[in-house]
C-alpha cells in the first residue's frame, strides 16, 4: 500500500449549498483542532493551502426554490476544481475541508480531470442523488453526487467541464438512512451500489469496507473518497446541518477509514458538513480531525 506523503489542504468556507447555515465555519475548526501537527506525527508533510476564494454575488438567493443560491454554488465550485486540479498537477495529495457538500461538485470535477476512470466512495445519511424536478428542499447540497453523473442543471454539469465526471457503477455509497423517493428510485434503476445502514448493521462495517473497496477499485485509476460527517451518528457528530438517527458508531467511522488507508487506493478525500455552530463543544470538528488522520495512517498499534 502507499500512503501520500505530501498533504496539500484546500479550505471551502461555503455552506449556501444547505439550508441550514454554519458549514462555513468547518475548515478552520478542524485545522484547529490539530490536523497538522498530526499529519506531522504521522511523518507527513501538509500545506495548509488556504482558502477557497471566489466572488459571492452580493444576494442570498432562497427564491429560485428548486436551484437554491446556484450562482455562488456555481462560482465557488469552479474555483475549487481549478485548485483541486492544481493540486493533483503539483503532485500532492489534495485533502478538501467544507464546507456543504454541494463542494463536492467541484472537487470530483477538478480530481476527474486527472483520471479516465474515477471510483468514488461516498459516505452520508443521503445520497445527494436529487435533481431540480426531485429536490424537496432546493438546496444543491442534495444533488452534488447527481451533478457528478452528469445529470441535472446544465450549468452545474458543466462546472470543470461538461458531462459527466464520473460513472454510477464506480460510485459506492455507504451509510445511507434518510433518502428521498427520487433518489431511491435512482438507486434501484440504476447500477450503483448502495450499502444502507441496514446492510452495516447486517453485515457488519469490515464486510462492507472490503466490498466497497474491491468495487471503487475495480477498473478504475484512481479513488475519490467523500466523507459527509453526518454519516456518523450524531451521538458522535452532532455538529452538523442536518443530523439523522442511526448513524455510524464511532470505530465503524474509523475503521472504515483505516481499512481505506490499508488500501492504499484512495487518491483524494474530502470531509464536509462540520458545522461548528450546531457541535457540543468541538466534537465533531476533532472526530473529523481524527477520521482524517485514520484515512492517512494513523493506527492504534
Ligand atoms: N447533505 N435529501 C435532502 C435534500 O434536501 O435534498 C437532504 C440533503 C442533505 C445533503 O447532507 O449533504
Ligand atoms: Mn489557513
Ligand atoms: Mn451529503
Ligand atoms: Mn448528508
Amino acid at each position: 500500500m502507499t500512503l501520500p506523503k505530501e498533504i496539500a489542504i484546500l479550505s471551502v468556507p461555503f455552506d449556501l449549498g444547505a439550508g441550514r447555515r454554519g458549514a462555513t465555519e468547518g475548515p478552520s475548526a478542524i485545522i484547529q483542532a490539530g490536523l497538522e501537527q498530526r499529519l506531522q506525527s504521522l511523518g507527513m508533510a501538509s500545506e495548509d493551502a488556504g482558502a477557497i476564494r471566489y466572488t459571492a454575488t452580493s444576494e442570498i438567493d432562497q427564491a429560485s426554490d428548486n436551484l437554491k443560491n446556484l450562482a455562488d454554488v456555481i462560482a465557488v465550485n469552479e474555483a475549487l476544481s481549478e485548485q483541486v486540479s492544481r493540486v493533483i498537477s503539483s503532485g500532492k495529495f489534495p485533502l478538501v475541508l467544507g464546507g456543504d457538500h454541494s463542494i463536492a461538485i467541484g472537487t470530483i470535477a477538478g480530481v476527474a480531470q486527472h483520471y479516465n476512470n474515477l471510483g468514488v466512495i461516498w459516505i452520508d445519511a443521503h445520497s445527494d442523488l436529487n435533481t431540480p424536478e426531485t429536490t424537496g428542499s432546493g438546496n444543491i447540497h442534495g444533488m452534488s453526487l447527481r451533478v457528478s453523473l452528469g445529470e441535472g442543471d446544465a450549468r452545474l454539469t458543466g462546472i470543470g467541464g461538461a458531462g459527466a465526471k464520473i460513472k454510477p457503477e464506480n460510485v459506492v455509497l455507504i451509510g445511507a438512512r434518510s433518502l428521498d423517493p427520487g433518489e431511491k428510485a435512482y438507486i434501484k434503476a440504476g447500477n450503483m451500489t448502495c450499502f444502507t445502514m441496514y446492510d452495516v448493521d447486517r453485515k457488519g462495517m469490515s464486510h462492507i469496507m472490503e466490498e466497497a473497496i474491491r468495487i471503487a477499485g475495480n477498473g478504475t485509476d484512481g479513488v475519490h473518497l467523500s466523507f459527509d460527517i453526518d454519516s456518523v451518528d450524531p451521538g458522535e457528530a452532532p455538529g452538523t446541518g442536518t443530523p439523522v438517527q442511526g448513524g455510524l458508531s464511532y470505530r465503524e467511522a474509523h475503521l472504515a477509514m483505516e481499512m481505506l488507508g490499508e488500501s492504499g487506493i484512495v487518491t483524494s478525500a474530502e470531509f464536509v458538513e462540520v458545522s461548528p455552530a450546531h457541535d457540543s463543544g468541538n466534537k465533531t470538528a476533532n472526530l473529523a480531525m481524527e477520521l482524517i488522520c485514520s484515512l492517512l495512517g494513523e493506527r492504534i498499534l
